[in-house]
């Protein structure tokens, strides 16, 4: 939508990374300059932007923006380029792409994108996914750094990934358990907050199960449960022992729901092992006093409904699918599923509007006719194998020798575990292109390196992550700056030189205009506005008579509407996993115990357990060069008083956080807010080695082992540090 006063244009958008919310951005411009961006202020709830959305300005006109193609003239990794034109730069990856493709075969070709855009209609990684599907193929990467544990389990346990309530539902419920989520600062959805904030206000009782004080819980909770991360599985089996024991758990729905409660509980009470999973027995093991586990199973057992809440943290750990499977499991125990103000502990999806994950894949797709199916025949590369598989190729056991590594929408040598494996293993392929905005470190190591606008420069059409009852139309508030482009103009440039046919040579609202009409076609909230309604009006609101819950049908009459799993009940015992007769992807949750977990014996060189957070001062890496968004927060290690002191460290001094893997350099953050034993470390900080192979950025991901979890969960919450007080030496002797 364009408003116009005077001079001045108001243009209605929003953001598209990867922070989940999707709120209202008002781009304010005089004379095709962004002067300030605001938010909605209407109607509660409000689609209010955070401190990142309102900086957006100082990102788009960033003095660091890439402004044209570029040419690697120094090694890979340096950042040492030379200015080439767009003709020039097209020719050499059309030239790369026919070459790789006819020498080694196109699964030589690794695509690896990830989250620079999400929920966007138009603007994402699928431009480049269909130019190379069009082309023969090539190898693409899978898994979810997110919330691989919960779509897992969700998919195991119910059948289905939309197995979540609209955030409006947080008001139904009279007992809220926030188990390692932090939506204050971690926003995967507009408008959850306000809702918290409201069921604080009418007394409702909210706990946060968390290894730190956040600020969700400092702003919602009542109680805050410090526990050692990767053992929540742990403390959830020794709750469901109390339910048991106590005879506080819903047998009719468990009757009447689901399969193998009696296996499990066989395995709670230690029938099966001859350990009973008492609270006392979790609390050696994830550090929360057995009382307080005992009371916690005695409220969320009797105080209904409840919600159990929690989105990735606790499963993006080693076995971290367990960890959702047992929430899922006293889901069932409590019968808070299927009621307004209960809540499955599946992955968070509520079944409304288009389905976010595959929705807008499936449009493009459908529209760009037959897709050879190159891409989905070849076996895709999973996101914590890239870099071995780049070392090792054929003789690793891998599909192929990567000989060419395409990068868009990700900064994967910061963002996938072990960053120091990345420098080594993108010396290996023959080419590197990538699309950026920033000279990330991943932009560092391309030959051949492409300035992509942003989503102020271009249109759009948005939904929230996860399924929010709302799209927005992003219109475009100013032209592409410098020589920037967008990934999709870049492809349909390619296409021509390819000889591809049929690529699709629309404009962008072309394009949008087609995805739109398709739109009706995946969506259960019909009808749609028109494409000019929506452009005009800019938000539509799926009008919804009350929240949306997941389940509601089968609760009713689960004889008549099965769930979608092969029993058709909820499975908490899975005869699917049972027949892969894998010990350490049980049929039933189980805990098992961690690698680089408390117990650990290699906690004796390396005693602290090390978490990555996300940030609310960037997205991931984004806009961590954005000297608004610093003064915000400064870059920090967290670390308890207890852990801090006989290392003689104190609030403010730079520390080595190190292990086998790496080290890197940062300012210490002593706190209460973290429990002894356990540091934090916000992921995203570039990656900035000095000379010792130190890396002063702080980049997270120098410390972690690129390996996932048995069902594929990205385990970046199960790492083992040491941290030493940094003694800076002068230079001058
Ligand atoms: N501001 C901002 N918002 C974001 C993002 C961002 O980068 N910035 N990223 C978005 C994306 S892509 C994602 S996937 C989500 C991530 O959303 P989450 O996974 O919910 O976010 P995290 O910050 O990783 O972790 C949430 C909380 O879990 C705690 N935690 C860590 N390990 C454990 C554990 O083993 N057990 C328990 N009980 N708690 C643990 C952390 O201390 C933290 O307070 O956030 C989204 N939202
Ligand atoms: N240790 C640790 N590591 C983690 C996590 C963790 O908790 N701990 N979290 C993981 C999670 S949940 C996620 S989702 C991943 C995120 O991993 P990534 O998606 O790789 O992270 P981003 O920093 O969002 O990188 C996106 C990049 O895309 C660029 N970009 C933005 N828009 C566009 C565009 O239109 N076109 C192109 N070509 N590029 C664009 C941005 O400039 C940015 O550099 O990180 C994971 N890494
Ligand atoms: S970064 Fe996320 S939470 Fe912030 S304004 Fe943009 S969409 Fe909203
Ligand atoms: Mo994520």
């Amino acid at each position: 939508m364009v408003h116009h006063n005077g001079s001045e244009r108001t243009v209605i958008t929003s953001c598209p990374h990867d922070c989940g919310g999707r709120c209202v951005l008002k781009v304010h411009v005089t004379n095709g300059m962004i002067t300030r961006i605001t938010t909605d202020e209407g109607k509660e709830p409000q689609l209010r932007a955070c401190a990142r959305g309102r900086a957006y300005r100082q990102r788009v006109y960033a003095p660091d923006r890439l402004r044209y193609p570029m040419l690697r003239t120094g090694s890979r990794g340096d950042g040492v380029f030379t200015r080439i034109s767009w003709d020039e730069a097209l020719d050499r990856v059309a030239d790369a792409l026919k070459r790789t493709a006819t020498t080694y075969g196109p699964e030589s070709i690794l695509y690896v994108a990830y989250s620079g855009n999400t929920g966007t209609f138009l603007h994402n990684q699928l431009s480049v996914f269909r130019l190379l599907s069009m082309l023969g193929g090539f190898t693409p990467v899978w898994g979810s750094a997110s919330f691989w544990g919960s779509l897992f389990s969700s998919e195991v346990t119910y059948g289905t990934v939309t197995a979540g309530h609209t955030s409006d539902d947080i008001l139904n419920a009279r007992f809220i358990i926030m188990w390692g989520w932090n939506p204050a600062e971690t926003v995967q959805r507009t408008t959850t907050a306000w809702y918290l904030a409201q069921a604080r206000e009418r007394g409702v009782r909210i706990v946060s199960v968390d290894p730190r004080y956040t600020d969700s819980a400092a702003t919602f909770a009542a109680q805050w449960i410090p526990i050692r991360p990767a053992t929540d599985t742990a403390m959830l089996v020794a709750m469901a022992h109390v339910m048991i024991t106590e005879q506080l758990h819903d047998q009719a729905f468990l009757d009447r729901h689901t399969v193998g409660f009696d296996v499990f509980q066989k395995y709670v009470l230690g029938e099966t092992d001859g350990i009973p999973k008492t609270p006392a027995w979790a609390e050696h093991i994830c550090g929360v006093p057995a009382q307080t586990i005992a009371a916690l199973a005695r409220d969320y057992a009797t105080v209904k409904p409840a919600k159990l809440l929690t989105l990735g943290a606790p499963g993006r750990t080693a076995f971290g699918e367990q960890f959702h499977r047992a929430a899922a499991t006293l889901a069932a125990m409590t019968g808070n599923i299927g009621i307004y103000g209960g809540e499955p502990a599946g992955f968070g999806l509520p079944a409304v509007g288009l389905q976010p994950l595959a929705g807008t894949g499936l449009i493009s797709r459908k529209l760009t006719g037959n897709l050879p199916d190159g891409a989905r025949q070849r076996p895709a590369l999973h996101i914590t194998k890239i870099w071995d598989a780049l070392l090792k190729g054929k003789e690793g056991g891998y599909a192929a020798d990567f000989k060419m590594v395409y990068i868009t929408n990700s900064n994967c040598v910061n963002q996938f575990m072990n960053t120091t494996k990345a420098v080594r293993a993108l010396q290996i392929p023959e080419t590197i292109v990538v699309h950026e905005q920033f000279m990330t470190p991943t932009a560092r190591f391309a030959d051949i390196l492409l300035p992509i606008n942003t989503h102020l420069e271009r249109y759009d059409i948005i939904r929230p992550w996860q399924g929010g009852p709302y799209y927005i139309y992003m219109d475009k508030a100013i032209e592409p700056l410098y020589e920037s482009r967008s990934d999709l103009a870049i492809c349909q440039a390619l296409a021509r030189r390819l000889g591809i046919e049929g690529y699709g040579d629309f404009t962008e609202e072309q394009w949008l205009r087609m995805f739109w009409q398709e739109a009706e076609n995946f969506t259960d909230t019909k009808p749609l506005p028109d494409y000019d309604t929506l452009k005009r009006e800019g938000v539509h609101k799926i009008p919804l008579d009350a929240p949306v819950i997941a389940f509601a049908e089968q609760r009713e009459n689960p004889e008549a509407h099965p769930y979608p799993t092969p029993s058709g009940k909820i499975e908490i015992y899975s005869k699917k996993l049972a027949d892969r007769n894998d010990p350490l992807l049980p049929p039933i949750p189980m805990y098992i115990e961690p690698w680089e977990g408390p117990h650990d014996p290699r906690t004796g060189k390396y005693p602290l357990q090390l978490i990555s957070t996300h940030s609310k001062r960037r997205i991931h890496s984004n806009m961590h060069n954005l000297p608004w968004l610093r003064e915000l927060e400064p870059h920090t290690v967290w670390i308890n008083p207890a852990d801090a002191a006989p290392r003689g460290i104190l609030h403010g001094d730079t520390v080595k956080v190190f292990n086998d893997r790496g080290a890197i350099l940062i300012t210490a953050k002593v706190t209460e807010r973290i429990m002894p034993s356990v540091v934090s470390i916000d992921q995203g900080a570039w990656y900035d080695p000095g000379p010792d192979g130190v890396d002063r950025g702080g980049c997270v991901n120098v410390l972690l082992e690129d390996r996932c979890s048995p069902a594929g969960a990205f385990c970046s919450n199960s790492c083992l540090v040491q941290i030493e007080k940094h003694y800076v030496y002068g230079t001058d002797g």
